[in-house]
């Protein structure tokens, strides 16, 4: 079993994912991690704090000569915003009173973590909901997806939607997996540009947009996940990892909800005769029945809600005061589905790992590599 644990808040010192379970022998490329890194911190609409941040993995265990040794491996990354924020963060003593946040934001975790925390400032709880936790969560994800790659499994997603402007088309995964637009990761150059022209209209009102991304997963036998246990089915392991991505409110395989609205013989991959076995000329199923891979791709759309923090603020009640007042306007993200496609793929290519390392095991990566090949 792979398992990771992430810490840091947002203005502190760093964050830190420690993962556990990788199998001894996997050749890290801390080239890739880092590119990873650049692409969850750009897109179109994105704000000030990342011309401020320049995350820069830096791997302090589990890995010697860029080589995993089968112990946990801890990445660490700094957040260079500390600097400015050391005087009300700093662990070892400083002033809470500075930047305290009472103006509770609708949509953010505010509220509900001041309620469930007992705390009369809501930095407390924020700190730690902020999407910035996610960064060391894609360092992790591309360790997670370097070691699937050794077994032909590959990750890959787009931007399919930024607010209404929707991609209806069907894209192969080779197309999806080769060069993408820097700009926003939707597929479509002329679509690209509506986006980026509906994201300068929010920005324009000091509003904030969401969208849609879609991950795909080739190369994954058949029979990962069960049916026998609810907790093993795939499809319920991978959307909830996809849900735990700050700012995910839905998450479909497949057709999804549209299965709802069509007939069975519309829904349902039949099966042909073919070499070897029997193939299918579609996949509506998105790769899982039954909650067990069947060998085809694995589709999944996450649906990315606006970003609550709003430069024009919404109406709220002030926890300190009881009065009504805007919500905190803090330095914000316009948009930021293009990092959230990034997470996604790493939030899914963390649990496939440890969903493919709890059916085979292996304490080296040459061990996995032959157990997974020896699978029909
Ligand atoms: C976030 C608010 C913004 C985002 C942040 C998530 O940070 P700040 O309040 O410092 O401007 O930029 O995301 C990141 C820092 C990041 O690296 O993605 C929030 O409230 O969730």
């Amino acid at each position: 079993m792979i398992t990771l644990t992430t810490a840091g808040e947002s203005h502190g010192k760093g964050l830190v994912a420690v993962l556990e379970g990788l199998p001894a022998g996997l050749t890290v490329d801390m080239g890739a991690i880092n590119a990873r890194l650049a692409v969850r911190a750009s897109g179109y609409g994105r704000g000030a704090r990342q011309t401020i941040e320049r995350d820069e993995a830096e791997i302090l265990s589990g890995v010697r000569n860029r080589v995993t040794l089968g112990s946990p491996v801890t990445v660490f990354l700094c957040n260079r915003d500390y600097e400015n924020w050391e005087a009300c963060m700093a662990p070892e003593g400083c002033d809470v009173s500075v930047r305290k946040l009472t103006g509770v934001r609708p949509g953010h975790a505010d509220y509900a973590g001041m309620k469930k925390f007992g705390q009369s400032d809501a930095r407390n709880v924020l700190e730690r909901a902020s999407a910035r936790e996610t960064a060391v969560r894609v360092a992790a994800g591309e360790i997670c997806r370097q070691l699937l790659s050794v077994l032909g499994v590959s990750v890959s997603g787009y931007v399919r939607a930024v607010g209404a402007v929707e991609d209806g088309m069907e894209y192969d995964f080779s197309a999806i997996a080769g060069e993408r637009s820097a700009v926003l990761g939707m597929m479509d150059p002329a679509l690209e540009r509506k986006a980026c022209a509906f994201i300068d209209a929010c920005a324009a009102e000091g509003d904030t947009c969401g969208g849609i991304v879609e991950l795909r997963v080739l190369g994954l036998k058949a029979g990962f996940g069960s049916c026998m246990t609810y907790r093993e089915k795939l499809d319920a392991r991978l959307a909830a990892a996809l849900m735990s991505v700050q700012a995910v409110k839905g998450v479909e395989t497949g057709l999804g909800f549209g299965a709802a609205r069509r007939r069975g013989s519309e829904v349902h991959d039949e099966l042909f005769p073919a070499e070897g076995g029997c193939m299918r000329r579609t996949n509506r199923a998105g790769g899982i029945e039954g909650g067990m891979s069947n060998g085809e791709e694995l589709v999944f759309r996450a649906a990315m809600k606006p970003i609550p923090t709003l430069k024009r603020g919404l109406n709220t009640v002030d926890a300190a005061t009881g009065k009504p007042v805007r919500a905190a306007a803090e330095r914000s993200d316009v948009c930021a589905v293009l990092a959230c496609e990034t997470v996604c793929e790493a939030a899914l290519a963390i649990e496939l790992a440890s969903v493919v390392s709890e059916r085979l095991g292996g304490d080296t990566v040459e061990e996995l590599k032959s157990r997974y090949e020896a699978l029909a």
